[in-house]
Order: structure tokens, then sequence, then C-alpha cells
């Protein structure tokens, strides 16, 4: 008998077998001599576990010190009861209290403040254990997706000297006098070891320090970037939407319960993975919000709202493509065929959620590049070993920023970034 992760149990093969649990007490309850210890462990599942009179007075001491949070190992033999959550529940012979807890600081509730506060007890709760399963699934096919089409994991830097995203929301930094930044993006280190990987990739995370506080920004996030030489526009969108594809494909496919458990519609994910993501132009998007009553016109940014709109058109993820210059970050490379706009993209999450990939061609023209960063009031020195990439030979290539919790929260049906990552950061609160 070896110690068996309780959703493992609960999959009904293990009826009859003596088990060992392990986990933490999630309900306590005590009923005409029997106890009712209900047991939650990583596997974001519960199962109840009996003590009869006699086991009770038996581990009288054990029960004695049990209390909600208390770790504990219990022994004991499967058994289906259609009363018992999950339908099975463990017919205790031996129970270990391990760490004792009294009085746990979250008995439910409570205000999102005082949650926040105590995010690294509240972290236990079966919500959150099921959405970062989800998330490792996500980061695990990301990693698998691009390993298996051929690029090459490198690991960029976070303290840097300059601005990718443009100055406001830079988080600055000491360093030793002088002033640095957390990284917004790892895109201009990506693309200097193009030159020679052609094609890479990286996990890092990214800081923005967004002046507004909205359900889908983080101040700190987990951000997917890859890069790739002699790729254009349409080549990098490709490999988006075959690798978000493959992402929620495999949530399907490992994670149903916890899908399940969070309450997601997994109709829209299905779809997601089998269907082909439609492309408009940002031209064609202003056109629909329009029709659709928005007061918008072209040059106007797509905010949140607009984009909530939009998504109400499609059943998939959908590609915007081609936005005006003005909107966008001084590295896209210039539309060849009309200069107004620049060949970047955005890939938007349906049913509400929105922008959760930003990429684009990269503007491979050492003048048009030069002007583009002077227009944006950059210190032209800062970008010197940027250029240099434009010098020595230049080549066309394509890169995007996929936000892992914009996407995390799309697959796992989220109204609320914060609970993609484990520790938020609020302006009034960096703890813990
Ligand atoms: O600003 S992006 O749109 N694009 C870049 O940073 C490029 N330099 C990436 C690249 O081409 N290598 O950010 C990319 C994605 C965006 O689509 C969101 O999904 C996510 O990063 N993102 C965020 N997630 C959470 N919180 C915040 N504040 C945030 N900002 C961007």
């Amino acid at each position: 008998m070896g110690r068996i992760p309780i959703r493992e149990i609960l999959d009904g093969s293990l009826e009859g077998r003596r088990v060992e649990v392990r986990g933490w007490v999630y309900r306590l309850r005590r009923l005409g001599g029997k106890v009712f210890v209900v047991v939650r462990d990583g596997s974001g599942s519960i199962i109840q576990c009996v003590l009869d009179k006699v086991t009770a007075e038996k581990f009288a001491d054990e029960v004695d010190r049990l209390g909600i949070e208390a770790s504990v190992v219990v022994e004991g033999v499967v058994r289906s009861d259609p009363r018992a959550p999950g339908g099975y529940e463990v017919s205790v012979s031996r129970l270990e209290v391990v760490g004792e807890s009294h009085n746990f600081p979250i008995k439910g509730g409570e205000g999102i403040d005082y949650l926040l506060d105590n995010r690294h007890l509240w972290i236990r709760s079966r919500r959150l254990t099921n959405v970062f399963r989800v998330k490792d699934t996500v980061l695990r096919a990301l990693r698998e997706f691009y390993r298996k089409d051929g690029w090459w994991e490198v690991t960029p830097p976070i303290l840097t000297m300059s601005a990718v995203e443009g100055g406001a929301t830079l988080f600055p930094v000491d360093f030793f006098g002088k002033k640095a930044y957390l990284s917004q993006s790892a895109q201009f280190y990506l693309e200097v070891m193009i030159f020679s990987l052609e094609k890479v990739w990286a996990i890092t995370t990214s800081f923005r320090a967004e002046r507004s506080r909205t359900r889908r920004h983080l101040y700190e996030y987990t951000h997917f970037e890859a890069e790739a030489a002699w790729y254009d526009m349409y080549d990098m969108m490709r490999v988006v939407e075959d690798s978000v594809k493959y992402i929620v494909g495999k949530v399907l496919e490992e994670r149903s319960g916890e899908l399940e458990f969070l309450g997601r519609n997994i109709r829209p994910l299905e779809i997601a993975a089998d269907e082909k993501y439609p492309v408009i132009t940002y031209e064609e998007a202003i056109e629909i919000l329009q029709r659709k009553g928005m007061n918008v016109k072209w040059g106007d940014d797509l905010g949140a709202d607009e984009e909530r709109v939009l998504t109400s058109e499609f059943e998939t993820p959908f590609f915007v493509v081609k936005f005006p210059k003005e909107l966008k970050a001084f590295y896209m490379k210039e539309d060849p065929d009309d200069p107004r706009v620049v060949l970047g993209f955005d890939l938007l999450a349906p049913e509400g959620y929105g922008e959760v990939v930003g990429g684009s061609e990269r503007e491979d023209d050492e003048e048009k590049l030069v002007s583009r960063i002077r227009a944006e009031g950059f210190d032209l020195g800062d970008y010197e070993w940027y250029l240099d990439l434009r010098r020595y030979g230049s080549v066309p290539h394509s890169g995007f920023g996929l936000g892992v919790e914009r996407l995390v929260m799309w697959i796992a049906g989220l109204d609320h970034i914060r609970d993609a990552t484990p520790f938020p950061r609020f302006r009034d609160r960096l703890y813990p």
C-alpha cells in the first residue's frame, strides 16, 4: 500500500483497497462518537475519512489535535458512499496528526482585501490549487511545443537599460548609482540571439508599472516570448495559432477534472483547439465596432471595452493585424503596402477576454528604426547595440509575447487575472 493522491481514489478503481492519504484537514465534524475528517491534498480534490466510534476512541489523542488545515496521514479502506463528496470515503484505521493547526485565519466569507493579505494561506484553497494545476500544464505545453518545433530556449536578463514597450510603464531600479529598469519584455535580447540560434524563446518575468488597475493587468507577469529569423508576420502568426491550439488541447486532455471544478464551459476550448483562427485588420475591426454602435474611428486604440465587443463576433481566438503606426511600439515593421500601418498582430481570446498575444514583424531598416526611436523621444545612445543588429547581417524577423496569466485566465475561465498568479502585487500591497 502506498500513498495515493485523492483524485485517483475518486476515479473509482480503488474501492475496497487499503490506502494511505496525506493531506490537510478541509472540514471536520463529530457526530455520535464518529469523526468525519474531510481531507484535501495537492491533487486539488477532497475525500471524506471516517473514524467509527471504536477507532475514534483508539486515536482519541490524535482526534483532539485535529483542526482545520492540520496536516494528517490517514490510513484506511476505500468504500463507495453516494453521500460522501465525490462518491467515495475512507474508512479509517489509523490517524496521525503531523502538524497541528488551530483557529485557521480563513473561515469563509472574508472580503477580498483580507484574503489578499492572507494570500499565503488563501493559496491553499481548492480553487487556486486547481488554477495552478492548469497553469502548470499551460507552461509545460508551451515548452513542449517549441522544443518539438525546433526552437532554442534562452535566458535573457531582467535588469535592463532601456525601454522596449515605452517609457510610461518602466519600473526604475538603482544599479550602483545608475538608473536601470526591470524588463518589460525580453524581445530585444531575443532579437540579438536569433543571429546565432535563429529560433529562440524564453519565459521570463516582465514588469509593467501599469497606471490603472484592471482585471487583466498585473505589475509582474509571466511572459512567454519567441523570436525567429527569416519569419514574416504571417509565419509567426501560424506558430502562435498552432501553439495556442496545442496548449488548449493539452489542458482539455490532462486537466478536465480541474476545468470541471472551476465550472469552465469547455465547448469554447474545444472549438479553439480545432478550428482555424480568423484574421481581421485593424481597419475591419474599427468597421465592426462602428456597426455595433461604438464611438470609435481609425487611429483610436482598442481598449478592453472595444476588445470585448469584438470578441462577441468570433467563437475562436482571432487575430487583429496592421495597426496604425502611432498605436504600436517603434520596432514594428512598416507595411510596405501602406506606410500608415505596421505589420503587428494581436491574438484576442474569445468570450470577452481579449488580447493574450502581441507580436510583429520587426523593422529591419536602420534608418526607419532610427527615426521611430527619435519620434518616441528615446535616447539613441541607449539603442546603439540594438541598431547594430541592423548593421551586421540584418535579416527579416518576427516575434511575439504571450501573457501566460492572460492565457490561463481565459482557459480557466477566471474573471480576474490576479487568480492566475500566486502572489499578485497591488499598489498598496507588496505582501506576502
Ligand atoms: O506589450 S506586449 O503586447 N508586447 C510585448 O511586450 C512585445 N515586446 C513582446 C514580443 O514581441 N516579444 O505584451 C505581450 C503580452 C500581451 O499580449 C499580454 O498578453 C501580456 O503580454 N501583458 C500583460 N499581462 C499581464 N499584465 C500586464 N500588465 C501585461 N502587459 C502585457
